[in-house]
């Protein structure tokens, strides 16, 4: 398994977990994390044994936002030659579902970084926020344009002028979180979704992911368009041919691509 600077990495079974590991700046995004996220974040969609992905941070953070620190005295030509954006859109556009497990502060970057996710579990310390209007800035990684399909027009405009924080209660009434969970428990249940999830036909999963995510980048008739044509893709597997049988016997189906 690759050592990365910033950032930790398990396979557990079907299940690649990447945990972000700069305690001493809750877990800002600098240029090295991006850099060790997305080649970790590759690596594991690139593995077939992989099945799904989990991002957590720590109990107190799971990101704080981008670095502050680095990225104070750069001109806008550094931030647009550094290809951080780049970066991070590499690891969004990841075929394997990403579980974002969120812990304490998800701030700015932090924030957009769960937002790249497909699932967002909250434990119930979560903190959820666009603090850059603060630094005189704007969201950088998507905050603007994904927040607004999350959670709506108005209350996300709210958060992105104001940099107010929301807690995980207030972040799962508005769309944001898929679920919220007791803080100890926050692990073990995206451990669970993550190994349910693993435990699917893997070109089904990719074939549903890339559906959700046209759903959020294109127009209704474009998007059933594409959804009828991943649908009808899929009655050329095994797996299909497999699923569908395992239903008629009452039993598990035991999928090829898994
Ligand atoms: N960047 C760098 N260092 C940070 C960050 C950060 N975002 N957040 C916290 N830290 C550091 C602190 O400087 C401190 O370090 P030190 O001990 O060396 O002084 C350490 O982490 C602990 O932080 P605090 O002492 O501040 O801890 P508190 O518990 O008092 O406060 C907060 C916690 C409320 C989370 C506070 O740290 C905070 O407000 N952090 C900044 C939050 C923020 O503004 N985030 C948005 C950043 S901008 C952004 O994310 C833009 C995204 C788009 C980027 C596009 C690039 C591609």
């Amino acid at each position: 398994m690759t050592e990365y600077a910033t950032i930790l990495t398990e396979t557990r079974g079907r299940v690649g977990w990447i945990t972000l590991n700069r305690p001493d700046a809750l877990n800002a995004l600098n240029s090295q994390v991006c850099a060790d996220v997305v080649a970790a974040a590759t690596a594991f969609d690139r593995d077939p044994g992989i099945g799904a992905i989990v991002v957590t941070g720590s109990e107190r953070a799971f990101a704080a936002g981008a670095d502050i620190k680095e990225m104070e005295s750069k001109t806008s030509l550094d931030m647009v030659m550094g290809d951080h954006f780049g970066g991070w859109a590499q690891f969004a556009a990841v075929r394997t579902p990403v579980i974002a497990a969120v812990s304490g502060y998800a701030l700015g970057g932090g924030c957009e970084l769960a937002m790249m996710c497909d699932i967002i579990l909250a434990a119930d310390t979560a903190k959820f926020g666009q603090p850059e209007i603060n630094l005189a800035v704007i969201p950088g990684m998507g905050g603007t344009q994904r927040l607004i399909r999350a959670i709506g027009y108005y209350k996300a405009a709210e958060l992105v002028l104001t940099g107010r924080m929301m807690d995980a209660a207030e972040a799962e009434r508005a769309g944001l979180v898929s679920r919220v969970v007791p803080a100890a428990e926050l692990l073990d249940e995206a451990g669970k979704v993550a190994e349910t999830i693993a435990s699917k036909s893997l070109p089904s999963v990719f074939a549903a992911k890339a559906a959700l995510d046209a759903a959020m980048e294109t127009t209704l008739a474009e998007g059933l368009r594409f959804e009828k044509q991943a649908f009808a893709s899929l009655f050329d597997t095994q797996d299909q041919k497999e699923g569908m049988a395992a239903f008629r016997e009452k039993r598990q189906p035991d999928f090829e691509n898994r």
